[in-house]
């Protein structure tokens, strides 16, 4: 695997779901493969989960890591060609991305949407130039429109729990074990959350990419003017009416996302209205009652009380941390796929 954006890349999903569980195993089973070998994982955004779990990836694949905070320590980098450059900007990104390149194997990078203009976010303008002038294999950290080990990771968790009849309390927070019924096909819910700041839709989108391609019946809720873009979409069920759409679910997938300017371009990256307006899309009690306890996910971090209340994410159908470990095997999965093929 020469680049890691697409659900397409990874190949037949049975397969890749196969080998993540086989690494899941013995994590450290692929140890020589990447001796000598080094990462690099470059950040123009923040990340905890990324950060650490890419990390730990490529330690169990025996590789040598290097972080970059591009925004602190590095010089600031100007994107754009053509620029006479007397601002701040002290280095362009065509020389910084080749210099990179010259120390490493393969590239992770961590780019967000950044809300400027929506065509330049949706050609992926900045991950398109590692891809081009870096020289290596380059897997997505989350880009401008997706977040691809976020989205298998959420694969591999709806994988793990879709036939758990026994939910045991989580242990941090207590409460009463829980006994649900599964369904033969899942009942899957991407669920659009009020939040004050304007969030990418790299996560709605990827989710929903690997959502289609993956054996579910899949369901997306939001409200008027929050339409992702229909590749992404694709023959996904859009419910305007979120307690209609949590009905029967077994697993509700909470995000926030900013308006994609789908129906509305002029609206690109916004937060429609005022978010108060919003409040009964938070994630509570009252929307998980119409669910076949539904098993509750979110990528993270998540706003408390906005997102979702305590009571669910505390509930034993929670599982955003067992979510968050998975993104450890999907990510060792990524790196073992691009390092059989350099
Ligand atoms: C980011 C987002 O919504 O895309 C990262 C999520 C993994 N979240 C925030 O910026 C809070
Ligand atoms: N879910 C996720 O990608 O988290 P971070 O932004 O902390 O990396």
């Amino acid at each position: 695997m020469k680049i890691f954006q697409h659900v397409s890349d990874i190949g037949n999903l049975k397969q890749a779901l196969q080998e993540a569980f086989d690494i899941k195993e013995n994590r450290y089973k692929y140890q020589e493969l990447g001796k000598n070998k080094t990462a690099m994982l470059i950040f123009f955004n923040n990340s905890l989960r990324t950060r650490l779990s890419t990390q730990k990836a490529a330690l169990n694949l025996g590789m040598n890591v290097i972080v970059l905070d591009v925004n602190q320590g590095a010089w600031k980098l100007e994107t754009e060609r053509g620029v006479i450059m007397e601002s701040d900007k002290s280095e362009h990104l065509l020389e910084a991305i080749p210099v990179m390149g010259c120390y490493c194997d393969i590239i992770g990078v961590r780019s967000f949407a950044r809300f400027e203009s929506r065509k330049d976010d949706y050609e992926e303008k900045i991950l398109q130039q590692f891809i081009q002038y870096s020289g290596h294999p380059v897997f997505f950290m989350e880009s401008a429109t997706v977040h691809p080990l976020q989205a298998f990771a959420d694969l591999i968790t709806i994988e793990e729990y879709k036939d758990k009849t026994l939910i045991e309390p989580n242990p941090l927070f207590g409460g009463n074990p829980i006994i649900r019924t599964p369904n033969k096909r899942p009942k899957v819910v991407l669920s659009w959350a009020p939040h004050p700041r304007a969030l990418p839709q790299a996560v709605p989108n990827s989710f929903a990419e690997w959502m289609n391609a993956a054996d579910v019946d899949f369901v997306i809720t939001h409200p008027e003017g929050y339409e992702l873009d229909p590749l992404f979409v694709g023959d996904a069920k859009v419910e305007y009416d979120q307690m209609r759409a949590f009905e029967g679910a077994d697993f509700i997938y909470a995000k926030n996302w900013s308006c994609p300017g789908v129906t509305r371009p002029e609206d690109y990256g916004k937060v429609l209205g005022d978010y108060h307006d919003y409040a009964d899309w938070t994630v509570s009690d009252r929307q998980m009652a119409m669910t076949n306890h539904a098993f509750f996910m979110h990528c993270l971090p998540v706003r408390r009380n906005m997102i979702v209340t305590d009571d669910v994410i505390e509930a034993p159908t929670s599982i955003v941390i067992p979510e968050a470990a998975n993104r450890e095997i999907s990510a060792t999965v990524v790196l073992k796929r691009m390092l059989e093929a350099l």
